[in-house]
Protein backbone atom coordinates (compact mmCIF):
# COMPACT_ATOMS: atom_id res chain seq x y z
CA UNK A 1 0.00 0.00 0.00
CA UNK A 2 1.23 3.26 -1.07
CA UNK A 3 2.85 4.99 2.13
CA UNK A 4 1.25 8.43 3.03
CA UNK A 5 1.86 11.07 5.47
CA UNK A 6 -1.88 11.68 5.74
CA UNK A 7 -2.01 7.66 6.62
CA UNK A 8 0.44 8.58 9.60
CA UNK A 9 -0.83 11.59 10.89
CA UNK A 10 -3.56 11.68 13.80
CA UNK A 11 -5.42 14.66 13.94
CA UNK A 12 -6.54 16.75 16.16
CA UNK A 13 -10.07 18.70 16.09
CA UNK A 14 -9.97 22.08 17.32
CA UNK A 15 -14.16 23.98 17.65
CA UNK A 16 -12.51 27.44 18.07
CA UNK A 17 -15.36 28.65 19.92
CA UNK A 18 -14.80 26.55 22.86
CA UNK A 19 -10.88 26.17 22.67
CA UNK A 20 -9.75 29.02 24.79
CA UNK A 21 -10.18 32.59 25.53
CA UNK A 22 -7.06 34.91 25.13
CA UNK A 23 -8.72 38.42 26.20
CA UNK A 24 -11.73 37.76 28.55
CA UNK A 25 -14.97 38.24 26.09
CA UNK A 26 -15.75 34.85 26.63
CA UNK A 27 -15.20 33.69 23.32
CA UNK A 28 -12.21 31.13 22.05
CA UNK A 29 -10.23 32.82 20.16
CA UNK A 30 -6.50 32.31 17.80
CA UNK A 31 -4.68 33.54 20.70
CA UNK A 32 -6.12 31.51 22.73
CA UNK A 33 -5.15 28.45 19.99
CA UNK A 34 -1.62 29.61 19.96
CA UNK A 35 -1.30 29.93 23.89
CA UNK A 36 -1.81 26.07 23.95
CA UNK A 37 0.86 24.80 21.07
CA UNK A 38 2.86 23.07 23.49
CA UNK A 39 0.46 21.17 24.85
CA UNK A 40 -1.23 19.63 21.63
CA UNK A 41 2.49 18.74 20.85
CA UNK A 42 2.91 16.76 24.11
CA UNK A 43 0.03 14.92 22.91
CA UNK A 44 1.76 14.32 19.89
CA UNK A 45 -1.06 15.10 17.34
CA UNK A 46 -0.10 15.81 13.85
CA UNK A 47 -2.52 17.96 12.29
CA UNK A 48 -4.85 20.15 13.37
CA UNK A 49 -8.58 21.06 11.70
CA UNK A 50 -9.52 24.11 12.63
CA UNK A 51 -13.19 24.38 12.63
CA UNK A 52 -13.92 28.04 10.45
CA UNK A 53 -12.53 30.81 11.67
CA UNK A 54 -13.73 33.25 8.80
CA UNK A 55 -15.89 35.82 8.80
CA UNK A 56 -19.42 35.27 9.63
CA UNK A 57 -22.89 36.72 11.20
CA UNK A 58 -22.62 32.97 13.54
CA UNK A 59 -25.88 31.55 13.09
CA UNK A 60 -24.12 28.21 13.07
CA UNK A 61 -21.48 29.28 14.60
CA UNK A 62 -19.12 30.08 11.66
CA UNK A 63 -20.39 27.33 9.46
CA UNK A 64 -22.23 30.65 7.77
CA UNK A 65 -19.60 32.51 5.97
CA UNK A 66 -19.14 35.87 5.04
CA UNK A 67 -16.58 36.56 3.71
CA UNK A 68 -13.61 33.16 2.88
CA UNK A 69 -10.87 35.47 3.10
CA UNK A 70 -10.95 37.50 5.98
CA UNK A 71 -11.41 36.64 9.92
CA UNK A 72 -14.08 36.12 12.39
CA UNK A 73 -13.84 39.66 14.82
CA UNK A 74 -14.06 37.71 17.95
CA UNK A 75 -11.49 35.04 16.56
CA UNK A 76 -8.73 37.72 16.28
CA UNK A 77 -7.05 39.29 12.94
CA UNK A 78 -5.69 37.43 9.80
CA UNK A 79 -2.17 38.39 11.99
CA UNK A 80 -3.14 36.16 14.45
CA UNK A 81 -4.14 33.44 12.01
CA UNK A 82 -0.38 34.17 10.74
CA UNK A 83 0.93 33.71 13.91
CA UNK A 84 -0.91 30.50 14.77
CA UNK A 85 0.30 28.49 11.49
CA UNK A 86 3.69 30.02 12.07
CA UNK A 87 3.62 28.49 15.45
CA UNK A 88 2.45 24.73 14.52
CA UNK A 89 5.25 24.76 11.74
CA UNK A 90 7.32 25.69 13.68
CA UNK A 91 6.54 22.55 15.75
CA UNK A 92 5.89 20.64 12.90
CA UNK A 93 2.32 20.41 12.86
CA UNK A 94 0.33 21.30 9.68
CA UNK A 95 -3.05 22.97 9.76
CA UNK A 96 -6.44 21.60 7.56
CA UNK A 97 -8.96 24.81 7.26
CA UNK A 98 -12.53 23.64 7.39
CA UNK A 99 -13.88 24.51 3.57
CA UNK A 100 -17.66 25.37 3.88
CA UNK A 101 -19.16 25.78 0.23
CA UNK A 102 -21.78 24.20 0.25
CA UNK A 103 -23.78 27.20 1.01
CA UNK A 104 -22.33 30.73 2.47
CA UNK A 105 -24.13 33.36 4.72
CA UNK A 106 -26.71 35.04 3.31
CA UNK A 107 -24.69 38.28 4.53
CA UNK A 108 -21.94 36.99 1.98
CA UNK A 109 -21.94 39.76 -0.70
CA UNK A 110 -22.53 37.00 -3.11
CA UNK A 111 -26.03 36.57 -1.79
CA UNK A 112 -26.67 40.28 -0.76
CA UNK A 113 -26.30 40.97 -4.31
CA UNK A 114 -28.11 38.11 -5.77
CA UNK A 115 -31.22 38.69 -3.70
CA UNK A 116 -31.60 42.43 -5.43
CA UNK A 117 -32.71 41.47 -8.98
CA UNK A 118 -32.98 38.82 -11.06
CA UNK A 119 -30.50 40.50 -13.62
CA UNK A 120 -27.77 40.47 -11.13
CA UNK A 121 -24.47 38.76 -12.06
CA UNK A 122 -24.50 37.02 -8.91
CA UNK A 123 -28.28 35.87 -9.41
CA UNK A 124 -27.17 32.05 -10.43
CA UNK A 125 -24.69 32.23 -7.67
CA UNK A 126 -27.59 29.92 -5.52
CA UNK A 127 -30.41 28.46 -6.36
CA UNK A 128 -33.50 30.50 -6.80
CA UNK A 129 -36.96 29.15 -7.92
CA UNK A 130 -40.46 30.37 -8.23
CA UNK A 131 -43.15 29.05 -5.80
CA UNK A 132 -45.82 26.29 -6.53
CA UNK A 133 -49.33 27.62 -5.81
CA UNK A 134 -48.21 29.51 -3.37
CA UNK A 135 -46.22 26.79 -1.64
CA UNK A 136 -42.55 26.17 -1.78
CA UNK A 137 -40.69 24.93 -4.87
CA UNK A 138 -40.79 21.42 -3.50
CA UNK A 139 -40.82 18.98 -0.08
CA UNK A 140 -37.62 18.81 0.55
CA UNK A 141 -36.71 19.92 4.00
CA UNK A 142 -33.87 21.66 5.80
CA UNK A 143 -31.46 20.06 8.44
CA UNK A 144 -31.96 21.97 11.05
CA UNK A 145 -36.05 21.13 10.83
CA UNK A 146 -38.79 23.25 8.27
CA UNK A 147 -38.85 23.43 4.84
CA UNK A 148 -35.45 24.20 2.97
CA UNK A 149 -36.78 26.84 1.04
CA UNK A 150 -37.22 30.51 2.45
CA UNK A 151 -39.65 32.74 0.12
CA UNK A 152 -38.19 36.35 -0.53
CA UNK A 153 -39.93 39.21 -0.91
CA UNK A 154 -37.30 41.21 -3.07
CA UNK A 155 -37.66 39.49 -6.31
CA UNK A 156 -40.91 37.08 -5.55
CA UNK A 157 -38.86 34.20 -5.89
CA UNK A 158 -37.92 31.01 -2.51
CA UNK A 159 -33.84 30.08 -2.50
CA UNK A 160 -32.77 26.92 -1.43
CA UNK A 161 -31.16 26.10 1.85
CA UNK A 162 -30.68 22.61 3.16
CA UNK A 163 -29.37 24.18 6.61
CA UNK A 164 -30.68 27.72 8.52
CA UNK A 165 -32.47 30.16 6.40
CA UNK A 166 -28.78 32.22 6.71
CA UNK A 167 -27.37 29.72 4.99
CA UNK A 168 -28.44 29.62 1.64
CA UNK A 169 -26.58 26.63 -0.78
CA UNK A 170 -24.71 27.89 -3.38
CA UNK A 171 -25.37 27.15 -7.29
CA UNK A 172 -22.24 24.56 -8.17
CA UNK A 173 -24.00 24.45 -11.72
CA UNK A 174 -22.28 27.84 -11.93
CA UNK A 175 -18.83 28.00 -13.69
CA UNK A 176 -17.49 31.25 -12.45
CA UNK A 177 -18.56 30.16 -8.73
CA UNK A 178 -16.78 27.07 -8.88
CA UNK A 179 -13.89 29.42 -10.32
CA UNK A 180 -14.35 31.76 -7.38
CA UNK A 181 -14.14 28.88 -4.89
CA UNK A 182 -10.93 27.38 -6.51
CA UNK A 183 -9.52 30.66 -6.57
CA UNK A 184 -10.19 31.04 -2.70
CA UNK A 185 -8.54 27.92 -2.26
CA UNK A 186 -5.78 28.64 -3.67
CA UNK A 187 -5.44 31.79 -2.03
CA UNK A 188 -5.45 30.11 1.48
CA UNK A 189 -3.06 27.12 0.10
CA UNK A 190 -1.12 30.04 -1.12
CA UNK A 191 -0.66 31.09 2.13
CA UNK A 192 0.67 27.87 3.87
CA UNK A 193 -2.42 25.59 4.62
CA UNK A 194 -1.60 21.89 5.06
CA UNK A 195 -5.44 20.66 3.37
CA UNK A 196 -9.35 21.16 3.84
CA UNK A 197 -11.80 19.20 5.57
CA UNK A 198 -14.57 19.57 3.39
CA UNK A 199 -18.07 20.43 4.82
CA UNK A 200 -21.23 18.50 3.74
CA UNK A 201 -19.19 18.23 0.11
CA UNK A 202 -21.54 15.45 -1.02
CA UNK A 203 -24.61 17.85 -1.20
CA UNK A 204 -23.06 20.26 -3.86
CA UNK A 205 -24.70 18.62 -6.77
CA UNK A 206 -28.46 18.37 -7.16
CA UNK A 207 -30.58 16.39 -9.14
CA UNK A 208 -31.91 18.65 -12.46
CA UNK A 209 -35.09 19.87 -12.26
CA UNK A 210 -35.12 19.51 -8.29
CA UNK A 211 -37.91 17.14 -7.45
CA UNK A 212 -39.97 16.47 -4.85
CA UNK A 213 -39.51 13.44 -2.72
CA UNK A 214 -42.20 10.97 -2.38
CA UNK A 215 -41.19 10.47 1.30
CA UNK A 216 -39.06 12.04 3.31
CA UNK A 217 -36.94 14.71 3.32
CA UNK A 218 -35.46 14.87 -0.62
CA UNK A 219 -31.76 13.90 0.25
CA UNK A 220 -32.00 11.32 -1.97
CA UNK A 221 -31.93 14.39 -4.42
CA UNK A 222 -29.10 16.13 -3.18
CA UNK A 223 -26.83 13.72 -1.76
CA UNK A 224 -24.01 12.10 -3.55
CA UNK A 225 -26.02 13.83 -6.34
CA UNK A 226 -25.54 13.74 -9.93
CA UNK A 227 -22.14 16.11 -11.11
CA UNK A 228 -20.71 15.68 -6.91
CA UNK A 229 -17.53 13.70 -8.81
CA UNK A 230 -16.80 15.76 -11.79
CA UNK A 231 -17.15 18.51 -9.89
CA UNK A 232 -14.35 17.27 -7.26
CA UNK A 233 -12.15 15.92 -10.00
CA UNK A 234 -12.65 19.16 -11.82
CA UNK A 235 -11.67 20.90 -7.67
CA UNK A 236 -8.44 18.77 -7.52
CA UNK A 237 -7.46 19.56 -11.26
CA UNK A 238 -7.47 22.97 -10.58
CA UNK A 239 -6.03 23.33 -6.78
CA UNK A 240 -5.32 20.35 -4.60
CA UNK A 241 -3.18 18.33 -7.15
CA UNK A 242 -0.58 21.37 -7.61
CA UNK A 243 0.12 21.27 -3.57
CA UNK A 244 0.84 18.24 -1.03
CA UNK A 245 -2.32 18.41 1.06
CA UNK A 246 -4.66 16.58 2.94
CA UNK A 247 -7.95 16.31 2.59
CA UNK A 248 -11.08 15.18 4.11
CA UNK A 249 -14.76 15.24 2.60
CA UNK A 250 -17.33 15.30 5.52
CA UNK A 251 -20.04 13.07 3.72
CA UNK A 252 -23.33 12.31 5.11
CA UNK A 253 -25.16 9.24 3.22
CA UNK A 254 -22.23 8.37 1.73
CA UNK A 255 -22.30 4.83 1.36
CA UNK A 256 -18.84 2.30 0.93
CA UNK A 257 -19.10 2.53 -2.89
CA UNK A 258 -19.47 6.41 -2.96
CA UNK A 259 -16.40 6.16 -0.66
CA UNK A 260 -14.41 4.46 -2.87
CA UNK A 261 -15.27 7.13 -5.44
CA UNK A 262 -14.95 10.00 -2.97
CA UNK A 263 -11.15 8.46 -1.46
CA UNK A 264 -9.96 6.72 -4.60
CA UNK A 265 -6.57 5.45 -4.63
CA UNK A 266 -5.16 7.48 -7.62
CA UNK A 267 -6.15 9.92 -5.62
CA UNK A 268 -8.63 12.19 -8.36
CA UNK A 269 -10.90 13.53 -5.44
CA UNK A 270 -10.20 13.68 -1.88
CA UNK A 271 -7.96 11.62 0.95
CA UNK A 272 -10.70 10.25 2.69
CA UNK A 273 -14.40 11.13 4.31
CA UNK A 274 -16.34 11.18 7.05
CA UNK A 275 -18.69 8.60 6.83
CA UNK A 276 -21.69 8.81 9.49
CA UNK A 277 -22.71 5.19 9.60
CA UNK A 278 -21.72 3.89 12.77
CA UNK A 279 -22.99 7.98 14.24
CA UNK A 280 -26.63 6.51 13.26
CA UNK A 281 -26.79 3.25 15.63
CA UNK A 282 -28.60 4.66 18.03
CA UNK A 283 -31.14 6.43 15.91
CA UNK A 284 -34.64 4.83 14.78
CA UNK A 285 -36.67 5.46 12.09
CA UNK A 286 -37.50 9.01 13.34
CA UNK A 287 -33.79 9.94 12.89
CA UNK A 288 -31.87 11.67 15.33
CA UNK A 289 -33.94 12.13 17.63
CA UNK A 290 -35.73 9.34 17.75
CA UNK A 291 -33.10 7.70 20.49
CA UNK A 292 -32.69 4.39 20.55
CA UNK A 293 -30.13 2.12 22.37
CA UNK A 294 -27.20 0.97 19.55
CA UNK A 295 -25.98 -2.57 20.03
CA UNK A 296 -22.62 -3.84 19.61
CA UNK A 297 -23.09 -6.33 16.59
CA UNK A 298 -24.77 -3.64 14.68
CA UNK A 299 -21.02 -1.73 15.58
CA UNK A 300 -18.91 -4.27 14.56
CA UNK A 301 -21.09 -4.35 11.20
CA UNK A 302 -20.54 -1.13 10.41
CA UNK A 303 -16.93 -0.90 11.16
CA UNK A 304 -15.90 -4.17 9.54
CA UNK A 305 -18.03 -2.96 6.11
CA UNK A 306 -15.72 0.57 5.72
CA UNK A 307 -12.93 -1.30 7.06
CA UNK A 308 -13.17 -4.47 4.15
CA UNK A 309 -14.76 -2.31 2.25
CA UNK A 310 -11.97 0.48 1.78
CA UNK A 311 -9.35 -2.14 1.80
CA UNK A 312 -7.25 -1.78 -1.14
CA UNK A 313 -9.99 0.80 -2.67
CA UNK A 314 -9.53 4.37 -0.36
CA UNK A 315 -8.51 5.26 2.75
CA UNK A 316 -11.08 5.39 5.98
CA UNK A 317 -11.24 8.29 8.53
CA UNK A 318 -11.25 7.11 12.23
CA UNK A 319 -13.92 9.19 14.54
CA UNK A 320 -16.30 8.78 17.34
CA UNK A 321 -16.83 12.29 17.88
CA UNK A 322 -17.08 15.47 16.66
CA UNK A 323 -18.70 19.40 17.62
CA UNK A 324 -21.76 17.85 15.75
CA UNK A 325 -21.95 14.82 17.89
CA UNK A 326 -22.15 13.82 22.01
CA UNK A 327 -18.93 12.81 23.59
CA UNK A 328 -17.94 9.48 22.92
CA UNK A 329 -17.26 8.56 26.48
CA UNK A 330 -21.26 9.24 27.47
CA UNK A 331 -22.20 7.47 24.58
CA UNK A 332 -20.18 4.57 23.60
CA UNK A 333 -18.40 4.20 26.98
CA UNK A 334 -19.26 4.90 30.83
CA UNK A 335 -19.20 8.33 32.07
CA UNK A 336 -19.51 8.13 35.51
CA UNK A 337 -18.12 4.61 36.94
CA UNK A 338 -15.90 3.83 34.26
CA UNK A 339 -15.10 6.77 32.66
CA UNK A 340 -11.52 6.18 32.70
CA UNK A 341 -11.32 3.09 31.51
CA UNK A 342 -14.24 3.18 29.02
CA UNK A 343 -12.30 6.64 27.08
CA UNK A 344 -8.83 4.61 26.98
CA UNK A 345 -10.76 1.89 25.68
CA UNK A 346 -13.07 3.74 22.84
CA UNK A 347 -9.37 5.26 22.02
CA UNK A 348 -7.38 1.60 21.68
CA UNK A 349 -10.66 0.39 19.67
CA UNK A 350 -10.47 3.41 17.40
CA UNK A 351 -6.60 4.17 17.06
CA UNK A 352 -5.97 0.68 15.86
CA UNK A 353 -7.69 0.30 13.26
CA UNK A 354 -7.06 1.10 9.34
CA UNK A 355 -7.43 4.77 8.77
CA UNK A 356 -6.18 8.13 10.13
CA UNK A 357 -7.92 9.13 13.27
CA UNK A 358 -9.51 12.24 14.27
CA UNK A 359 -9.52 13.50 18.30
CA UNK A 360 -12.01 15.95 18.58
CA UNK A 361 -10.78 18.62 21.36
CA UNK A 362 -11.58 17.36 25.46
CA UNK A 363 -11.83 13.77 23.76
CA UNK A 364 -7.86 13.41 25.11
CA UNK A 365 -9.08 14.32 28.82
CA UNK A 366 -11.79 12.05 28.64
CA UNK A 367 -14.64 15.10 28.58
CA UNK A 368 -18.38 13.81 28.94
CA UNK A 369 -22.07 14.91 27.91
CA UNK A 370 -24.06 17.84 30.09
CA UNK A 371 -27.57 18.23 30.87
CA UNK A 372 -28.19 21.84 30.94
CA UNK A 373 -32.10 23.73 30.46
CA UNK A 374 -33.07 24.36 26.95
CA UNK A 375 -32.21 28.48 27.63
CA UNK A 376 -28.73 27.01 28.51
CA UNK A 377 -28.69 25.33 25.17
CA UNK A 378 -27.06 27.69 21.89
CA UNK A 379 -27.53 25.70 19.05
CA UNK A 380 -29.53 26.11 16.14
CA UNK A 381 -30.18 22.75 15.51
CA UNK A 382 -31.49 22.44 19.52
CA UNK A 383 -33.71 25.41 18.95
CA UNK A 384 -35.44 24.52 15.58
CA UNK A 385 -35.97 21.01 16.73
CA UNK A 386 -37.44 22.00 19.79
CA UNK A 387 -40.21 24.96 18.49
CA UNK A 388 -40.69 22.39 15.77
CA UNK A 389 -41.29 19.05 18.27
CA UNK A 390 -42.30 20.70 21.12
CA UNK A 391 -44.10 24.46 21.43
CA UNK A 392 -45.31 23.55 17.40
CA UNK A 393 -46.08 19.97 17.52
CA UNK A 394 -47.18 19.55 21.01
CA UNK A 395 -44.48 16.44 21.75
CA UNK A 396 -43.88 16.15 25.82
CA UNK A 397 -41.12 18.60 27.29
CA UNK A 398 -39.72 15.79 29.19
CA UNK A 399 -39.23 13.39 26.41
CA UNK A 400 -37.39 16.15 23.41
CA UNK A 401 -35.10 16.77 26.65
CA UNK A 402 -33.63 13.74 27.30
CA UNK A 403 -33.03 13.35 23.52
CA UNK A 404 -31.06 16.91 23.41
CA UNK A 405 -29.18 15.77 26.82
CA UNK A 406 -28.04 12.63 25.10
CA UNK A 407 -27.72 13.64 20.96
CA UNK A 408 -27.36 17.64 21.45
CA UNK A 409 -23.97 18.94 19.41
CA UNK A 410 -23.48 21.27 22.81
CA UNK A 411 -22.56 18.45 24.02
CA UNK A 412 -18.99 18.74 22.08
CA UNK A 413 -19.48 22.31 22.50
CA UNK A 414 -19.08 23.45 26.18
CA UNK A 415 -15.78 25.00 26.75
CA UNK A 416 -12.64 22.80 27.24
CA UNK A 417 -11.60 22.51 30.44
CA UNK A 418 -8.32 23.16 31.32
CA UNK A 419 -8.20 23.80 34.89
CA UNK A 420 -9.94 23.47 38.21
CA UNK A 421 -10.33 27.20 38.33
CA UNK A 422 -13.36 29.27 37.96
CA UNK A 423 -14.38 28.33 34.19
CA UNK A 424 -12.21 25.51 34.09
CA UNK A 425 -8.94 28.45 32.75
CA UNK A 426 -11.31 28.71 29.68
CA UNK A 427 -11.63 32.55 29.98
CA UNK A 428 -11.44 35.21 32.54
CA UNK A 429 -14.77 36.41 31.65
CA UNK A 430 -18.68 34.80 30.89
CA UNK A 431 -18.43 31.35 28.63
CA UNK A 432 -20.81 31.95 25.52
CA UNK A 433 -21.65 28.51 26.51
CA UNK A 434 -21.41 27.41 30.34
CA UNK A 435 -18.81 24.75 31.18
CA UNK A 436 -19.30 21.68 32.22
CA UNK A 437 -19.85 21.51 35.96
CA UNK A 438 -17.24 17.99 36.67
CA UNK A 439 -14.14 20.56 35.05
CA UNK A 440 -12.96 20.45 38.67
CA UNK A 441 -12.30 17.04 38.77
CA UNK A 442 -11.95 16.92 34.73
CA UNK A 443 -9.48 18.97 33.81
CA UNK A 444 -6.03 19.32 31.41
CA UNK A 445 -4.13 20.35 34.85
CA UNK A 446 -5.51 17.17 36.83
CA UNK A 447 -5.00 15.18 32.97
CA UNK A 448 -0.76 16.46 32.97
CA UNK A 449 -0.25 15.80 36.78
CA UNK A 450 -1.47 11.95 37.05
CA UNK A 451 0.37 9.61 34.99
CA UNK A 452 -2.10 6.91 34.35
CA UNK A 453 -4.29 9.59 32.65
CA UNK A 454 -6.13 9.41 30.00
CA UNK A 455 -4.24 11.92 27.97
CA UNK A 456 -0.54 10.04 28.72
CA UNK A 457 -2.83 7.24 27.16
CA UNK A 458 -3.58 9.05 23.87
CA UNK A 459 0.16 10.33 24.17
CA UNK A 460 1.27 6.37 23.96
CA UNK A 461 -1.47 5.26 21.14
CA UNK A 462 0.01 8.05 18.89
CA UNK A 463 3.86 6.83 19.82
CA UNK A 464 2.67 3.60 18.54
CA UNK A 465 1.62 4.71 15.48
CA UNK A 466 4.64 6.24 14.59
CA UNK A 467 6.82 2.68 16.19
CA UNK A 468 4.93 0.84 14.00
CA UNK A 469 4.12 0.55 10.36
CA UNK A 470 1.45 -1.73 10.96
CA UNK A 471 -0.98 0.19 12.80
CA UNK A 472 -1.18 2.22 9.95
CA UNK A 473 -0.92 -0.46 7.18
CA UNK A 474 -2.07 -3.16 8.21
CA UNK A 475 -5.12 -5.63 6.72
CA UNK A 476 -7.77 -5.50 9.24
CA UNK A 477 -9.95 -8.64 10.20
CA UNK A 478 -12.78 -9.34 12.44
CA UNK A 479 -12.80 -11.95 14.75
CA UNK A 480 -15.74 -13.60 17.61
CA UNK A 481 -18.05 -12.31 15.52
CA UNK A 482 -21.05 -13.10 17.54
CA UNK A 483 -19.27 -11.86 20.71
CA UNK A 484 -21.57 -9.51 22.34
CA UNK A 485 -19.74 -8.07 25.12
CA UNK A 486 -16.31 -8.27 23.41
CA UNK A 487 -15.23 -6.05 19.88
CA UNK A 488 -12.27 -7.96 18.84
CA UNK A 489 -9.99 -7.44 15.52
CA UNK A 490 -6.34 -8.69 14.13
CA UNK A 491 -4.40 -6.48 11.96
CA UNK A 492 -2.00 -7.85 9.71
CA UNK A 493 1.14 -6.71 7.74
CA UNK A 494 3.71 -9.68 6.35
CA UNK A 495 4.86 -11.58 9.38
CA UNK A 496 3.45 -9.34 12.08
CA UNK A 497 0.11 -9.17 13.32
CA UNK A 498 -2.25 -6.97 15.94
CA UNK A 499 -4.20 -8.65 18.36
CA UNK A 500 -7.20 -5.75 19.54
CA UNK A 501 -9.57 -7.22 22.50
CA UNK A 502 -11.73 -4.13 23.90
CA UNK A 503 -14.26 -5.39 25.98
CA UNK A 504 -17.42 -2.72 25.89
CA UNK A 505 -18.99 -3.91 28.90
CA UNK A 506 -18.60 -3.38 32.92
CA UNK A 507 -18.77 -6.62 32.84
CA UNK A 508 -15.92 -9.40 32.89
CA UNK A 509 -16.20 -11.39 29.53
CA UNK A 510 -14.15 -14.22 28.88
CA UNK A 511 -11.50 -13.93 25.99
CA UNK A 512 -10.48 -17.07 23.82
CA UNK A 513 -8.41 -16.48 21.24
CA UNK A 514 -9.79 -18.71 18.11
CA UNK A 515 -7.95 -21.48 17.01
CA UNK A 516 -7.80 -20.06 13.36
CA UNK A 517 -4.92 -17.38 14.72
CA UNK A 518 -1.29 -19.61 14.95
CA UNK A 519 0.06 -18.80 18.35
CA UNK A 520 3.42 -16.65 18.22
CA UNK A 521 5.34 -14.90 20.49
CA UNK A 522 3.34 -11.81 22.04
CA UNK A 523 3.96 -8.93 23.38
CA UNK A 524 1.24 -6.40 25.15
CA UNK A 525 1.95 -2.94 23.44
CA UNK A 526 -0.87 -1.13 25.27
CA UNK A 527 -3.49 -1.88 27.79
CA UNK A 528 -5.63 0.35 30.40
CA UNK A 529 -5.31 -1.90 33.38
CA UNK A 530 -2.04 -3.24 34.64
CA UNK A 531 -1.29 -6.94 33.89
CA UNK A 532 0.66 -9.44 35.62
CA UNK A 533 0.86 -12.25 32.89
CA UNK A 534 1.27 -9.90 29.77
CA UNK A 535 2.53 -12.69 27.20
CA UNK A 536 -1.00 -14.53 27.86
CA UNK A 537 -2.63 -13.87 24.33
CA UNK A 538 -4.71 -17.64 24.60
CA UNK A 539 -7.10 -16.55 27.06
CA UNK A 540 -8.04 -14.43 29.64
CA UNK A 541 -10.63 -12.73 31.69
CA UNK A 542 -11.62 -8.75 30.69
CA UNK A 543 -12.10 -6.64 33.35
CA UNK A 544 -15.08 -3.63 33.12
CA UNK A 545 -13.73 -1.78 29.75
CA UNK A 546 -10.53 -3.33 29.47
CA UNK A 547 -8.45 -3.06 26.35
CA UNK A 548 -4.97 -4.47 25.48
CA UNK A 549 -3.21 -4.61 22.35
CA UNK A 550 -0.65 -7.42 21.54
CA UNK A 551 1.73 -7.38 18.85
CA UNK A 552 2.39 -11.21 17.60
CA UNK A 553 5.51 -11.91 15.63
O1 LIG B 1 -25.09 17.52 13.04
C1 LIG B 1 -25.69 16.77 12.34
C2 LIG B 1 -26.60 15.88 12.93
O2 LIG B 1 -27.27 16.61 13.88
C3 LIG B 1 -25.54 16.67 10.92
O3 LIG B 1 -26.73 16.54 10.25
C4 LIG B 1 -24.82 17.87 10.42
O4 LIG B 1 -25.66 18.96 10.35
C5 LIG B 1 -24.28 17.54 9.08
O5 LIG B 1 -23.41 16.51 9.28
C6 LIG B 1 -23.53 18.69 8.48
O6 LIG B 1 -22.61 19.21 9.35
C7 LIG B 1 -21.80 20.24 8.92
O7 LIG B 1 -22.50 21.25 8.23
C8 LIG B 1 -23.42 22.02 8.98
C9 LIG B 1 -22.86 22.50 10.32
O8 LIG B 1 -23.91 22.97 11.13
C10 LIG B 1 -22.12 21.42 11.05
O9 LIG B 1 -21.54 21.91 12.22
C11 LIG B 1 -21.10 20.87 10.10
O10 LIG B 1 -20.24 19.93 10.69
C12 LIG B 1 -23.79 23.18 8.13
O11 LIG B 1 -22.64 23.83 7.70
CA1 LIG C 1 -11.92 35.85 23.06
Amino acid sequence: MEKKWWKESVVYQIYPRSFMDSNGDGIGDLRGITSKLDYLKKLGVDVIWLSPVYKSPNDDNGYDISDYQDIMDEFGTMEDWSELLEGLHARGMKLMMDLVVNHSSDEHHWFIESRKDKDSPFRDYYIWRQGKDGQEPNNWTSFFSGPAWQYDEETDEYYLHLFSKKQPDLNWENPELRKNIYDMMTWWLEKGVDGFRMDVINLISKVDGLPSAKEGGGSEFFMNGPRVHEYLQEMNREVLSKYDVMTVGECPGATVEDAAHYANVENTELNMIFTFEHMDLDSGSGGKWDVQPWKLRDLKDVMTKWQKGLEGQGWNSLYLNNHDQPRMVSRFGNDTAYRVESAKMLATFLHMMQGTPYIYQGEEIGMTNVRFNLEDYNDIEIHNMYREKVTEGGADHDKVMEAIHYKGRDNARTPVQWDSSENAGFTKGTPWLKVNPNYKEINAVAALADHDSIFYYYQKLIKLRKEHDIIVYGTYDLILEENEKIYAYTRTLGEEMLLVVCNFTENTPFFELPASISQKPAKLLIGNYHIENSRETESFTLKPYEARVYLLK
